[in-house]
C-alpha cells in the first residue's frame, strides 16, 4: 500500500471574475460546434494529434486515481474492416429484432441503421476499454472503482481535446461489442465501452438538424 504524502497545489491559476466568464464562455462557443459525424473523409490524421488527445484523457479524475482505462488505436485497413464487419453484425441483429420499436423511434432522427461503412473509411478507431481490475505494483489484480464513471470521464476530454485539434467524432456503440476484446487481444477483464471514430469530415458531410437542437439551460439545470 502506498502512504499519503502531500505536496503544495502549484498548477492551479485563478482569474479575475471578467476573465473567468470570458473564459467559460470561450469554451463553451467553441465545444458547442461540436457534431456527431458519420460521413468521414480517408484522409490521415497526424499521429502526434491523437497521442495528445490521448494524454489529455488520461488526466481525467478516476476513483482512488487508479486510472482503469485503455484506449486501442486502429488505423489498419484490415483490422477496421473485420471491426466493421463483426458491428454490423450486431447491428443487424439491433436493427432487425433486438430493438424495441421505442428505441428505433427515438433513433430515427438520427437517420441511423445497420450500415456502418465508416468504421473502415474513417483514418482512426479508438476502442475504449474500462478495466474491471488491473495488476498491481507486486503483480496481484486490484478491484478498479467507478470504472463507468472514469472512462466515460476521460472519453469526454478525448472528445473534447480532438475537437479543440480540428477532428470530428463519432460515439460509436454496436451492442454487445465482446468481439473487440478479441481482435484488440484485451483481456476478459476489460470491458469495451465505446468505440470512437475518428478523422475528418467528407467533403459531403450532413449532420442531422435535430441533433444540433441542444435543450436550453433552464431544462438542463436547476438552482437551489
Ligand atoms: N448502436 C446502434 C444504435 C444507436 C443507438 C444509440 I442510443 C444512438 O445514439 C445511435 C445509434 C448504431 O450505432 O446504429
Amino acid at each position: 500500500m502506498t502512504s499519503l504524502v502531500l505536496e503544495p497545489l502549484s498548477t492551479y491559476r485563478s482569474y479575475p471574475p471578467d476573465e473567468m466568464v470570458a473564459r467559460a464562455r470561450a469554451f463553451y462557443e467553441d465545444i458547442k460546434r461540436r457534431r456527431t459525424v458519420r460521413d468521414f473523409s480517408d484522409r490521415p490524421v497526424p499521429r502526434e494529434v491523437i497521442e495528445y488527445a490521448l494524454l489529455a484523457a488520461g488526466t481525467a479524475p478516476s476513483g482512488a486515481n487508479l486510472q482503469p482505462w485503455h484506449f486501442t488505436v486502429i488505423t489498419d485497413q484490415n483490422i477496421k474492416r473485420r471491426i466493421r464487419e463483426e458491428a454490423e453484425v450486431e447491428e443487424r441483429e439491433f436493427y432487425n429484432g433486438r430493438a424495441p420499436q421505442e428505441w428505433l423511434d427515438a433513433l430515427a432522427p438520427l437517420g441511423t441503421d445497420e450500415r456502418k461503412p465508416f468504421v473502415e473509411t474513417a483514418p482512426v478507431l479508438i476502442a475504449i476499454f474500462g478495466q474491471r481490475s488491473s495488476e498491481g505494483p507486486d503483480g496481484r489484480r486490484v478491484k478498479n472503482y467507478y470504472v463507468p464513471e472514469s472512462v466515460g470521464i476521460a472519453t469526454g476530454f478525448l472528445i473534447a481535446s480532438l475537437h479543440a485539434a480540428g477532428l470530428v467524432t463519432l460515439t460509436h456503440t454496436p451492442n454487445p461489442m465482446g468481439f473487440l476484446n478479441q481482435i484488440c487481444h484485451r483481456p476478459e477483464s476489460e470491458k469495451p465501452y465505446i468505440l470512437l471514430v475518428v478523422g475528418y469530415p467528407a467533403e459531403d458531410c450532413t449532420v442531422p438538424v435535430h441533433g444540433g437542437i441542444k435543450r436550453p439551460l433552464e431544462k438542463i439545470a436547476s438552482w437551489l
